[in-house]
């Protein structure tokens, strides 16, 4: 006996090829382990993966996506900034309360002062709310501890959410802000960050490095101090850039084959041409331009010319981005950013596993992990069209039905 699943009457969006959806009517699916075995017509399943089915699931006619991927998150953090966003109501800047000591830093405090064990439960009440919309992919920054302990107890948190079942990528971006132990000392503090990776990643806790470039940041040169120690280790990298100001940070993070630039709305044509050449996903995230109520759009129209791949994230933090939906993200990328329904949701699922350098996931073709979301909607751009509303039916994870969702 095998623990091969047949699943049918399902319309699938599989991604296949780079043109469009890739939609499949009356398609089927045999999963075998973790892994999708076969997907195409259902009258052209062969025979013989039809024989020894542990399972079968008629899906009733339901739409079928790939499993959706969050790639630039900051979930691991205490406490919450709702009296900033008063403020910045009133007219203060994210800008001026950051560099008067709220912002990044009044998290920090709180993020210190909370206990692993409630770091973690409030981790992973905001990962509940993003699986029921089809989360199955999650990476998780740390950059609210910012002393060797703290991130190490926020990056464990993190690692410890893979027991709901989703993949979980961690990220360390020691280099989001200077804590106050370090003032005045920002290349001090540089140094000490580039002293924990290695200890980070002994501990097993690092897939990436990431840096906020930007004024109220570091310095282009404090980044590539950053990128130069990643690199020395083996571990790729990716950066918060031109998000406030262009700092030319994205032709810096490519130079270093950076997996991903984020945020972009000031990005030069030069940081384009540099992310095409290194073939750096371009992350825009429509929830952080939509809270700051920012008014300059990323370059869309010359990252498409250029190829460069664009991929969407939720980018929830408690400063800049809040919130917790991806079914959002599509609808703002699409009225905001005026990216297609296609483009979109190829953003959060082919595009996000491109940013986090997962080759096995974001498409339905065989040989990929059968990670895959089941919707009630008759069109796949229906998920970018409603907001407020959740058509998800069921997800299924590594071939296997998520219960809870
Ligand atoms: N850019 C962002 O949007 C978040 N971090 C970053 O580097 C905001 C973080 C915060 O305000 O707490
Ligand atoms: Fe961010």
């Amino acid at each position: 006996m095998t623990d091969r699943r047949l699943w049918t009457g399902a319309q699938l969006v599989t991604f296949a090829d780079e043109r469009d959806w890739g939609l499949v009517p009356d398609g089927a699916m045999v999963t075998e382990g973790d892994r999708l075995r076969w997907v195409g017509p259902r009258d052209a399943l062969p025979a013989a993966l039809r024989a020894d089915l542990a399972e079968t699931h008629d899906l009733g006619g339901a739409l079928v996506t790939p499993g959706l991927i969050d790639a630039h998150t900051h979930l691991v953090y205490g406490g919450e900034r709702s009296a900033e966003f008063e403020l910045r109501l009133q007219g203060a800047s994210y800008e001026a309360i950051a560099r008067a000591g709220g912002g990044i830093r009044s998290t920090v405090a709180a993020t210190r002062q909370a206990s692993e064990a409630t770091l973690h439960r409030l981790a992973l009440e905001r990962a509940r709310a993003l699986m029921a919309e089809g989360l199955t992919t999650l990476e998780v920054k740390s950059g609210y501890g910012l002393s060797l302990d703290d991130e190490a107890k926020c990056l464990r948190v993190a690692r410890r959410m893979a027991d709901t079942g989703l993949t979980v990528r961690t990220t360390f971006l020691g280099a989001h802000a200077v804590p106050p132990e370090f003032d005045g000392r920002q290349d001090d503090y540089v140094e000490a960050v580039c002293d924990w990776m290695p200890q980070l990643q002994a501990q097993g806790l690092i897939d990436a490095v990431d840096a906020f470039c930007e004024r109220i940041g570091f310095t282009p040169a404090q980044t590539r101090r950053i990128f130069e120690t990643a690199r020395g280790l083996g571990l790729p990298v990716k950066l918060h850039a031109e998000q406030l100001s262009d700092q030319g940070g994205a032709a810096l993070a490519a130079e270093f084959g950076a997996l991903s630039c984020d945020h972009l709305e000031y990005l030069s044509d030069d940081g384009i041409r540099a992310m095409a050449r290194a073939g750096t996903v371009a992350m825009l995230l429509p929830g952080a331009y939509y809270f700051l109520r920012e008014t300059r759009l990323p370059p869309i129209e010359a990252l498409r010319a250029a190829g460069v791949p664009i991929a969407l994230a939720t980018d929830h933090n408690p400063g800049s981005a809040p919130g917790l939906s991806l079914l959002l993200m599509l609808n703002m990328a699409c009225t905001f950013f005026r990216m297609t329904p296609e483009e979109a949701l190829r953003g959060l699922t082919v595009h996000a596993a491109q940013a986090l350098g997962l080759n096995d996931r974001g498409r339905l073709v065989a040989g990929q992990r059968a990670d895959f979301c089941i919707w009630q909607a008759q069109h796949p751009r229906e998920l970018a069209y409603y907001f407020g509303r959740n058509p998800l039916q069921a997800t299924v994870v590594g071939g296997r039905q998520r219960i809870g969702d």
